[in-house]
């Protein structure tokens, strides 16, 4: 359990204002210089003994992504950092709260792993729906620049480190990175296929690493206290403090920071007021946001929160966006409405993804209505397995895997609203 102490994001809740002179009296831009000092090998080092692993959903050790980059960047190939603000994952609200009440912990982490991977600028891609946290980030990021902690010779350091801040237009997809990428040049926001990754060939066909927010901002304070303080949360392999969203049916619904691998529990007693109607009201939870599979209750009260806890249960950490639902959720109409999403942000570039992400919404459809036969179930979930592994990008494993996780855990709720339906439908015949 996190003691306030050891807590990365103080301000989290916005208790205190974001800005400069608030965030160096919470301890950021505190002997920055110092800290790059001790050289970018030292720092990736001990970035990988941290063992920090990517916060945007797929948990790729950092310090090894940082270490893919060269060394010896060419004069007319420099390397770039990408910071991934486009949360758009349904149920994700952590790097929001970053954005709105810790920027400088943004930047001064972007400085740090852009000195560390001798990239020559990071930029920031935000969400374009966030429009009052990219004012916030803009005006922190000009405030950096005035103090002299970005820009030429950023903190005295002899570095020159510029951070742009870009805005999204509202696509889910430019929060794939390649995409993201394509974006950032001005073309439409389409997946690339990797490889080449974009640590081969990113940004301009530059090497070019792209990390989530949160990844970002925390690496300062893990520098400042030390990977073993870091290491010393959660499981092996599982390693730091962790901002969970919790949504849903719960009595508190909040973002906070605390230990990985708490288990699910107590995570929501703790912090989340327990489950609305209590414990025995649960029916199933998405415990890392909409493209991770849903978990059973009986199966997830005990699960340690975190990257290996959930995918043991078939499902994964993902964003940590928890979303909880209750006995009163209508299960399927809530996965179809999540293939309605997929069918809506797909791309269109792979057919797979393009026609199967239709069908998946229209078949969950039926099933809702309880209109369809009882061996579309199977139908449906062949579907799924033609689109996951068979496309550009993740998205269109995002979509099957709620449908297959509802077919797994849920099969005699859909079959008993088909049964139902019918049964109405011969009394009504019979009637007449
Ligand atoms: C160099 C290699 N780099 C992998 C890099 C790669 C990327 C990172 C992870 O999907 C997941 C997705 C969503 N050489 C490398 C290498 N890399 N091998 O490591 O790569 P990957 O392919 O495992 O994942 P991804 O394509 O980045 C991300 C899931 O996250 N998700 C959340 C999404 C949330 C948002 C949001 O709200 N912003 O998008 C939730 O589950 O489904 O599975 O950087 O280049 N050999
Ligand atoms: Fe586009 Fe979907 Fe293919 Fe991804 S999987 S590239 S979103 S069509």
């Amino acid at each position: 359990m996190l003691n306030d102490k050891d807590r990365i994001f103080t301000n989290i809740h916005g208790f205190q204002p974001w800005n400069v002179d608030a965030a160096v009296k919470r301890g950021d831009w505190d002997n920055t210089r110092a800290l790059m000092a001790r050289g970018q090998d030292a720092i990736i080092e001990e970035i990988k003994a941290s063992g920090l692993r990517g916060r945007g959903g797929a948990g790729f050790p950092t310090g090894m992504k940082w270490s893919f980059m060269p060394k010896e960047p060419k004069p007319d190939r420099p390397n770039f950092l990408v910071i991934n603000a486009d949360e758009s994952e349904p149920g994700s609200c952590k790097d929001r709260e970053i954005i709105r009440h810790d920027p400088h912990k943004l930047i001064e982490g972007a400085l740090i792993a852009g000195y560390a991977m001798r990239a020559r600028a990071a930029y920031i891609y935000i969400r374009g729906e966030f429009i009052r946290e990219a004012e916030t980030l803009f005006a922190a990021v000009a405030e950096a620049y005035a103090k002299g902690y970005i820009g030429k010779n950023a903190c005295k350091s002899g570095y020159d480190f510029d951070v742009f801040v870009h805005r999204g237009a509202g696509a889910y997809i430019c929060g794939e990175e390649t995409a993201m990428l394509e974006s950032l040049e001005g073309k439409k926001g389409q997946p690339r296929l990797k490889p080449p990754f974009p640590a081969g060939a990113g940004l301009y066909g530059c090497p070019t690493t792209v990390n989530n927010v949160e990844s970002i901002a925390v690496t300062p304070t893990i520098l400042r206290r030390g990977a073993p303080w870091f290491k010393s949360f959660g499981r092996e392999g599982n390693a730091g403090t962790k901002l969970f969203q919790i949504s849903g049916h719960v009595n508190t619904p909040c973002v906070v920071e605390e230990e990985m691998s708490i288990p699910f529990r107590e995570l929501i007693e703790k912090h989340g007021g327990g489950i609305r109607g209590g414990w025995d009201n649960l029916l199933a939870v998405i415990p890392g946001g909409s493209s991770v599979p849903l978990v059973p209750a009986a199966e997830i009260m005990d699960a340690p929160m975190d990257f290996d806890g959930l995918k043991a249960l078939g499902s994964g950490l993902g964003t940590a966006a928890v979303i909880v639902m209750d006995k009163s959720t209508d299960i399927v109409r809530a996965i179809s409405r999540l293939s309605y999403f997929y069918k809506h942000e797909s791309c269109g570039q792979c057919t797979p993804c393009r026609e199967g992400t239709g069908w998946m919404w229209r078949v969950m459809e039926r099933l809702r209505k309880g209109e369809a036969d009882v061996s579309e179930i199977d139908m449906l979930y062949d579907v799924t397995k033609q689109v996951e592994g068979h496309t550009i990008c993740a998205l269109g494993d995002a979509a099957a895997w709620p449908i297959q996780g509802l077919i797994k855990h849920f099969r005699p709720e859909i079959e008993r609203r088909i049964n139902e339906t019918n049964g109405n439908a011969a009394m009504m015949e019979a009637a007449e």
